[in-house]
């Protein structure tokens, strides 16, 4: 159960030295910072090249060579996803006491992770490294029927309310988080309600907070 008077040893997580999405907040670190700045844990980052991502030492941590990781005493973990999980259930924020709505808010955690984002980054890929091949314009067409499938219903359901049930949660911070990776996409366009639903997560201060930070990293960078 979440205890936010816990003692919690010092945690680190590794984020992109220089990330390529230039300081946007696309980078997988920036769903972890957001959620240690939710339940108001301090963090330190370490900075990794895409080089260093591939060495042993960083593979200890991270099988697959990826960012974000997490370290908390002896506990390491990886998968953003499972990081955000553990956060929300150590401290008190992000996801509610009473048992049912707990499980519900991370019955969307999941949904976010599984449902939604899965087309999403297949269509990035797709604009990213098939653009020259002669089937992209009929692929994109079906790849976009998909992502539209998945925007109707999240559209329907936050018809009428602010968060996908009940009070901010966990699950909000991954679908907003999932979502932002459309916002130059264009597909968003056809939904008010999803681009009011991302605003409201951009504009929560731990949000602000957790961007400025990575942005901060990416200026010094360059
Ligand atoms: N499922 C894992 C998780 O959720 O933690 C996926 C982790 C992952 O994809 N990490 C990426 C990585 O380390 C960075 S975030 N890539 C380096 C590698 O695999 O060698 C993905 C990402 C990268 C860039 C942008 N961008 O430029 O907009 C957006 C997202």
């Amino acid at each position: 159960m979440a205890d936010s008077g816990s003692f919690t040893m010092p945690i680190t997580i590794t984020a992109f030295a220089r990330s390529p999405d230039r300081g946007r907040g696309l980078a997988r670190d920036m769903g972890v910072r957001w959620a240690l700045e939710e339940v108001g844990q301090p963090y330190g980052v370490r900075l990794l090249s895409f080089g260093q991502l591939k060495e042993a030492q960083h593979r200890a941590l991270h099988p697959f060579g990826q960012i974000p990781t997490y370290e908390e005493g002896d506990l390491a973990l990886f998968e953003s996803g499972a990081i955000i999980f553990h956060i929300a259930q150590r401290h008190v924020g992000l996801l509610p006491e009473d048992e049912g709505a707990r499980a519900r808010a991370i019955n969307w955690m999941f949904a976010a992770l599984s449902t939604v984002e899965p087309p999403i980054i297949h269509r990035e890929m797709a604009m990213l490294t098939e653009r020259d091949k002669p089937w992209h314009s009929e692929r994109l067409e079906m790849l976009d029927d998909q992502v539209h499938g998945r925007l109707d219903a999240l559209s329907q359901r936050l018809a009428d309310v602010a968060w996908l049930d009940g009070s901010f949660s966990a699950g909000d911070l991954l679908m907003i988080n999932v979502l932002r990776r459309l916002t130059t996409s264009g597909l968003l366009t056809d939904y008010p309600t999803l681009s009011a639903y991302i605003a409201r997560g951009e504009e929560r201060p731990a949000f602000q907070r957790a961007f400025a930070d990575q942005l901060a990293i990416f200026n010094q960078a360059s």
